[in-house]
């Protein structure tokens, strides 16, 4: 078990890509501080060298960093008991996670250019335009491409409602955050205060309705895991 304290930092406008940590966390009854950060707290750590990759999420465990968010769920889902013990099992999940985070990368690609500048790894905001263009990219091929593979997984998987094995693992969790941000998304882009708003004249973005619907054994996932009571809990506390 865990003998460190461990805490998660990440930006204080969202779940993003500490979610899935946390959530892996909360599922397993793991003590954790979430702290948020300012983005100037984050230009100050980044600075002073803080950060191993230079980007958020990052986990402190005592005296050693952890940066990457599929590095630091992994570690989470060790933890907490849902990471897969047969090797065939875990390398299917480390699948789906990895996927998780393509699909995060591909989000925030309709939004953001990385360039290197004096030396760092920045996000530059796109044109409003062209964030549109590559949100329908995104909502009409990306996502369906990749959650069809994600319901053929489930009906694969020998009558077990589970994406790898019979019981629930982190690759559920992952698959259940990107389900929950897809849906949550579509309201913030219509305030201006976060990342996701698209202004007029070009929002707010629609994306395709009842995206969910095509996918009913995904729809089942959402269902079973959004009432877990701890989860549960926990969404209704931080609704995003
Ligand atoms: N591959 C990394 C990507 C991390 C990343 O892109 N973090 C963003 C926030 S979502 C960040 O720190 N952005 C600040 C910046 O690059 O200026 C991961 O999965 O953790």
């Amino acid at each position: 078990m865990m003998n460190s304290h461990a805490v998660l930092l990440y930006f204080d406008d969202g779940k993003g890509r500490a979610e899935l940590p946390r959530l892996i966390f909360i599922y397993g009854n793991i003590p954790f501080e979430d702290r948020t950060i300012s983005f100037d707290e984050y230009k100050q750590m980044r600075s002073s060298g803080k950060l191993s990759f230079d980007q958020l999420p990052t986990l402190e465990l005592g005296d050693t960093t952890i940066a990457q968010s599929c590095a630091i769920a992994r570690y989470a889902a060790q933890e907490a008991g849902i990471y897969p013990l047969d090797r065939l099992q875990a390398a299917s999940s480390d699948m789906v996670v990895d996927a998780w985070r393509d699909l995060l990368d591909l989000l925030y690609g309709c939004y953001v250019d990385r360039i290197v500048e004096n030396s760092q790894l920045i996000m530059k905001m796109r044109q409003v335009s062209l964030r549109v263009e590559r949100l329908d990219e995104y909502f009409t091929v990306t996502v369906p491409m990749h959650l069809g593979r994600f319901e053929q997984m489930i009906t694969d998987n020998q009558g077990s409602p589970f994406l790898v094995g019979s019981s629930l693992t982190w690759a559920d969790l992952a698959v259940f955050d990107i389900l929950y941000t897809l849906d949550q998304a579509a309201n913030l882009w219509r305030i201006p205060s976060t990342f996701f708003y698209i202004p007029e004249p070009y929002g707010p973005y629609q994306p395709p309705k009842k995206l969910l619907e095509l996918y009913p054994k995904l729809e089942a996932l959402k269902k079973t895991i959004s009432r877990t009571p701890k989860i549960a809990a926990w969404l209704q506390a931080h609704p995003y």
